[in-house]
């Protein structure tokens, strides 16, 4: 998909369904999942989801005034990561999973725009479960319609260029009845070791 001020595109069928369903029951009983504080105006809250940060041992990732200190790669985060590296070309070192537990959770309005993921991140989130729904706007272009993209079961979905720049996104509540739902959005930390101060 063309976008002015970013890059998004999209892979609906990396997974088949049948791989995507046993992943999603693998994961959602595998992973250590928490509920994670964050500071959101002046305010510490808990997320409306639950989270879990898996990555190589320095890729410490600061997000919302917290350090998450990454857990070593599950068996199945690191068979989906060198797939995901081998057809993006792309190299990733960490991973932070979603689990949206029933339509009342979700994601607020953001960028992934920490300085520790450089300028262009390359972001491939990886969606289990049922359908969910994200959505962009531009951040100063009042002319540009907000753009509502399903992310079934199975799709891969690539933000890059300067997305998280221009753009915000969510991941609104839904009255549907819906399901579990999980999303792995595999980043490229810059380690702080690296990192110019
Ligand atoms: O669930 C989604 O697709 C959104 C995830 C997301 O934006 C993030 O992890 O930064
Ligand atoms: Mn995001």
């Amino acid at each position: 998909m063309s976008l002015p001020d970013g890059m998004l595109y999209q892979l609906p069928q990396f997974l088949s369904v049948d791989d995507a369903g046993n992943l999603l029951t693998n994961l959602t009983e595998a992973l250590a999942w928490q509920q994670h504080r964050l500071w959101l105006f002046g305010r510490e809250r808990l997320t409306p989801r639950l989270c879990a940060w898996y990555g190589d041992a320095d890729a410490r990732y600061a997000y919302s005034g917290q350090a998450l200190d990454p857990l070593p790669w599950t068996a199945s985060l690191e068979d989906l990561r060198q797939r995901i590296e081998a057809t993006l070309a792309c190299r990733f070192n960490s991973v932070l999973a979603n689990l949206y537990r029933d339509g009342a959770d979700s994601m607020g309005w953001h960028s992934d725009d920490e300085a520790s993921l450089g300028p262009e991140p390359v972001i491939a989130s990886l969606s289990l479960g049922d359908t969910r729904r994200l959505v962009l706007k531009h951040r100063r272009r009042a002319d540009l319609a907000s753009v509502d993209i399903p992310l079934a079961a199975g799709s891969l979905l690539v933000m890059a260029g300067r997305l998280q720049t221009h753009w915000r996104h969510c991941v609104p509540k839904t009255r549907r009845p819906v399901g579990p739902r999980i999303n792995l959005t595999f980043r490229l930390i810059t380690p702080v070791a690296a990192r110019i101060p």
